[in-house]
């Protein structure tokens, strides 16, 4: 049976539950979802030819046929968007600038390193988010940077992230919507610190340096991550949650939640709402905790349908900027970003096609029976039909079809890189 015909069969059947199918794809493709670049290279960078990944986070894995230049992760990106419905962006880190061969220090990126990014960007119709890099670094290499005691180091990074909200700024004016700048820093202390007060009163004051100045926020919005630990600051992390928490409120800014940076049983669903409810808005980085912040590539999971749920029953699609994060380098790169992204889009979708409006009443009216009932029987109807409509729509194969598509590209393109 043709994809069509089974999407009309399937829309009948939401209908009877009150929920218009061809109203949540058109609701679902207006969500964009950021992408980042570091999948696909390891989080290397092009800043050195000879780039290592510092600060606490790692890519395991050494699959074959990691890009190795601009062109090629460029050339991979777009092998990805091809497979991925929706709409989409690419988030940027600032190791990732177009230096055309010359060092350029990271107190000194302009928005001139990012001018082909933005050319090509105009070709994909995509937009551009950014990230301020404060690692892989020699002045990141003792573990601090803005919460850092020497004045001196800790200026270059104020240099550094005062620079990325710059080019923020220029990504999201050259491509006409708002360009996310994430603000996250390794700095912490792999054993017990006698004096945290004052490494968090160097970062808060380091903070109100860097937003000394007004960007414009039609182009750009400034959010700040927080995190529980990292690989050799496993005791204290000078910028956790409750010191985010506070600095998002005084400055106005967003609040980024990576899924992987919470205690394993906290879950960053039931943080949206309360977030939202003092801050203007949250930046998602998505990702794939396993035990730890282990960066897994994103699946279909309980958890990813509750983030997307909570997003779309709250209305909250012009505050939350959905953007993932993780690096795997067991697997096929080309085929993280696509699995990852697709399940991204995968929860979206399938929070559109929840019956809100019904379930928002039986709750109001609190019929809690009615509630679970419908929720668990939301679970099977018929999803995939309107998931492989939505993919064939959006002209990106329709269930595994990818995966032929994405062998073809590693046996022409990537087995050629060693
Ligand atoms: C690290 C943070 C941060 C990075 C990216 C590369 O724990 O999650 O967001 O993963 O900036
Ligand atoms: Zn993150």
């Amino acid at each position: 049976m043709s994809t069509e015909k089974r999407y009309e069969l399937a829309r009948e059947i939401y209908a009877e539950l009150g929920v218009d199918t061809d109203a949540a794809i058109a609701r679902a493709s207006e969500i964009p979802v950021s992408i980042q670049c570091w999948q696909g290279d390891d989080l290397l960078g092009f800043e050195t030819p000879d780039g290592k990944l510092t600060g606490g986070i790692q890519a395991t894995g050494n699959y074959p046929g990691k890009a190795r230049n601009i062109a090629e992760l460029r050339a991979d990106f777009e092998k990805a968007m091809s497979l991925i419905p929706g709409k989409k962006k690419l988030a940027l880190h600032a190791i990732y600038l177009d230096n055309q061969g010359k060092k350029v220090e990271r107190n000194e990126i302009a928005p001139e390193h990012f001018t082909s990014w933005v050319q090509w960007a105009k070709e994909q119709k995509i937009g551009l988010d950014f990230n301020p890099t404060f690692f892989s670094h020699p002045l990141s290499e003792d573990g601090f940077t803005l919460s850092h005691n020497d004045a001196n180091i800790r200026n270059y990074w104020i240099e550094h992230g005062k620079a990325s909200r710059k080019i923020s700024e220029y990504l999201g004016k050259e491509l006409g919507q708002v360009s996310v700048n994430n603000l996250w820093i390794p700095d912490g202390f792999k054993d017990t610190p006698v004096n945290r007060a004052k490494s968090r009163q160097i970062l808060a004051e380091s903070y109100a340096e860097i937003f000394s100045f007004d960007t414009d926020p039609k182009y750009t919005r400034d959010g700040m991550e927080s995190k529980v630990f990292g690989i050799g600051a496993e005791s204290c992390t000078i910028g956790s949650h409750e010191f985010y928490m506070g600095c998002a409120m005084k400055h106005q800014k967003l609040l980024t939640l990576d899924t992987g940076h919470f205690h394993p049983t906290e879950v960053v669903s039931d943080k949206i709402s309360s977030v939202l409810t003092y801050l203007p808005g949250i930046a998602l980085h998505v990702s794939r905790p396993v035990r730890w912040d282990s960066d897994h590539v994103v699946i279909f999971d309980d958890e990813l349908k509750a983030i997307a749920c909570e997003i779309l029953r709250g209305g909250y699609e012009d505050r939350v900027f959905v953007g993932l994060d993780f690096f795997d380098a067991s697997i096929n790169r080309i085929a993280c970003w696509t699995i990852g992204a697709r399940s991204m889009q995968k929860a979206i979708l399938w929070a559109a096609l929840e019956p809100i409006a019904k379930l928002h009443k039986f709750e109001a009216e609190g019929d809690y029976t009615s509630r679970l009932a419908y929720l668990e029987e939301e679970k099977t109807y018929p999803f995939a039909a309107v998931w492989d409509y939505y993919c064939e729509k959006q002209g990106v194969p329709v269930r595994d079809n990818w995966v032929k598509s994405m062998k073809e590209y590693e046996q022409k393109v990537l087995e050629s890189r060693k």
